[in-house]
């Protein structure tokens, strides 16, 4: 009576111990050997609050452990990475490889989903894969209902962050390839989400991840054209949004310095991929908030420009401070985050000074350490001669709008200059 979840990231570990607070026995899978052994010990090789606790408790009680070789098991949970290549298709070959490793130990009755963010088709794909592999069983596409394997597409819908919250509160959409694969699928889901388990058939489940991420990047992508539109009005969008969310019927997010983050920049991609023709609007709001950044970065050019004109002293003698790196908000996380696209950049281009405040970090890459010089908060305020805020974290919040003294301030967030 086990489970097993292949792959081990962000996704995978949460959900495996979460099986593993249920009771149930889970085998865990992945291919960094580091990564399996951090577990066996009870720890954990990525940041995500709470996880470190159910992780310890899961493994201590002998339910959660850790391998790179797949074994036989109930259930075989596909969390694995599903990235974007050339043209921004989507990369299935991970969840390939995984499909591959678990064929040789499927047995009749065995569930298999796949919750990794991925194209319509993909769960159909899988069931091609182990069709090719093991034609010793029978699959739905075959037989329906009576088959010997079950295939099911669950997307997790986590938000980083609080994932060890919203991994039990959320509702699940589970995607059958015939409806007692997603009613088997639920059953498992139900062991322990307490929202609700909701059942469909896999191209729908499919789609449906796609859209919830494809919506916030739309309505984000609202708000980003706002602050282009206002800068050129000059009109404070932080103000304008205010006013016009007391419509109703009006809910318009924040802008920012663009949009990061391993899913809502790459996950509408593969819409646009499969219906170039169709997802016209998708498309176009993926590259408004791709274009954002490049819109800072020309923002702090033009301080600069006025900046040494101004003081009438060289470009070299102006301090410029990059406040913020990660993705979003009190997280470490800098993966695919535009505040390092921009801060790069600057440092690259600037012949000055480039300061860096991260306070969830301890240091930055080698690549950003070479031009950067990462400071605490106190000593860029009174350094620099320029400030690009690039995140609201609650460091810089805490900091009140009288108390920056700077001339030029790129305040992306709106939290000192609304
Ligand atoms: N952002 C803005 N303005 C806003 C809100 C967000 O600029 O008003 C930016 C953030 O700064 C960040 C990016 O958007 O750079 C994405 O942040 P996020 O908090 O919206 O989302 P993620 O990427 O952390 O998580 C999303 C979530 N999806 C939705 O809310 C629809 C999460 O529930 C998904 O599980 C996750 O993607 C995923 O794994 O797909």
């Amino acid at each position: 009576n086990t489970i097993s979840v292949i792959g081990l990231g962000y996704i995978g570990l949460p959900t495996a111990t979460a099986f593993a607070s249920s009771g149930k026995r889970v085998l865990g899978v992945d291919l960094n050997r580091y990564a399996v052994d951090t577990i066996n010990q009870g720890k954990i090789h990525i940041v995500e609050p709470d996880l470190d606790v159910a992780v310890k408790s899961a493994v201590e009680q002998g339910l959660l452990t850790a391998s790179t070789k797949v074994l036989p098991a109930d259930a075989f949970l596909i969390a694995v990475p599903t990235p974007f290549k050339d043209h921004y298709q989507p990369d299935l070959s991970y969840v390939e490889s995984a499909t591959k490793n678990i064929a040789p130990v499927l047995q009749k009755g065995n569930l298999v989903v796949l919750e990794s963010t991925s194209p319509v088709g993909a769960t159909e794909q899988v069931e091609q894969w182990l069709m090719e592999l093991r034609p010793d069983l029978s699959f739905p596409s075959q037989v329906g209902d009576q088959a010997d394997i079950k295939l099911a597409y669950c997307p997790e819908r986590v938000l980083p962050g609080k994932i060890m919250q919203e991994l039990f509160s959320n509702d699940r959409v589970i995607g059958g390839l015939s409806p007692a694969c997603a009613e088997q699928a639920a059953r498992l889901y139900q062991l322990f989400v307490k929202g609700e388990c909701i059942v469909t058939n896999a191209r729908t489940a499919e789609m449906c991840k796609l859209t919830e991420n494809s919506f916030r990047d739309v309505n984000i992508a609202f708000a980003n054209e706002l602050s282009l539109i206002c800068d050129h009005l000059k009109i404070s969008v932080w103000e304008l949004i205010k006013l016009a969310n007391r419509h109703p019927r009006v809910n318009i997010l924040q802008p920012g310095a663009g949009v990061g983050g391993h899913c809502i920049a790459v996950d509408p991609w593969f819409i646009v991929a499969q219906s170039p023709e169709q997802a016209r609007l998708i498309r176009t709001a993926r590259e408004v908030n791709d274009y954002k950044p490049h819109w800072v970065i020309e923002q702090v050019k033009q301080a600069l420009a006025e900046a040494v004109t101004q003081r009438d002293c060289k470009a070299s003698e102006i301090t410029i401070a990059c406040l913020g790196l990660a993705f979003k908000p009190d997280i470490d996380d800098l993966r695919e985050s535009p505040a390092v696209e921009i801060t790069a950049e600057l440092a690259e281009w600037h012949v000055g000074k480039v300061l860096a405040v991260e306070p969830n970090i301890e240091k930055l890459s080698a690549q950003l350490q070479q031009k950067v010089q990462l400071t605490e908060l106190d000593q860029a305020l009174t350094e620099a001669d320029i400030l690009v805020l690039l995140v609201d974290h609650k460091q810089f919040k805490a900091v009140a709008p009288q108390q920056i003294q700077q001339q030029w301030v790129i305040d992306t967030r709106g939290i000192w200059r609304g």
